[in-house]
């Protein structure tokens, strides 16, 4: 932890239930309660529905939300990893199997981040209308470090390019 605090949107999704939160949207709103434990959760976007990307054939609930935290990318990531294992994600299988929650790091206020470990921005989030649409209500102005483009852009070519 250092002590400067650094914003992070954060992309949210589920498309199994939970034995006790219930419905994937249920899940995402125990979720963001979990999230806002450990930071503070500046703004939420609405719940989407979405078709699954890849194998799995249940549809997905979807959502953004930017939070403030002192954490560097490692420490996020290992305690989102955290909440996720708590809501009884399991990291077997392939890579996009059915999951109760996912929560990832797509964008920090502090530009460009790789090491083993993440990589930030996401490398896949400009494709996704499932993370752009709602992380464009969350920060519609937020520059992608590498496109330069705002969410609101990014979202807004991605739909024109499948239209
Ligand atoms: N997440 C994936 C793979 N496919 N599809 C949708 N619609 N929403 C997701 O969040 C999603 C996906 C891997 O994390
Ligand atoms: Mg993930
Ligand atoms: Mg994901």
């Amino acid at each position: 932890m250092s002590d400067a605090a650094h914003d992070y949107l954060i992309a949210l999704g589920s498309n199994v239930r939970h034995v006790r939160h219930g419905a994937p949207e249920r899940v995402l709103s125990a979720a963001v309660d979990a999230v806002a434990e450990l930071a503070e959760v500046m703004t939420l976007s609405r719940v989407v529905r979405s078709r699954p990307l890849g194998p799995s054939l249940r549809e997905y609930a979807n959502a953004a939300l930017v939070l403030r935290t002192d954490c560097e990318p490692e420490d996020l990531l290992e305690a989102l990893q955290s909440i996720e294992r708590s809501f009884g994600r399991k990291r077997r299988g392939s890579a996009w199997s059915a999951r109760t929650l996912d929560l990832d790091i797509v964008l920090w206020s502090g530009g460009s981040w790789c090491t083993p470990h993440i990589t930030i921005p996401h490398p896949e989030f400009r494709r996704r209308t499932f993370v752009l649409g709602p992380a464009a209500q969350v920060a519609p102005n937020w520059r992608d470090p590498i496109s330069n483009l705002t969410l609101l852009q990014l979202d807004h070519r991605l739909r024109d390019q499948a239209a």
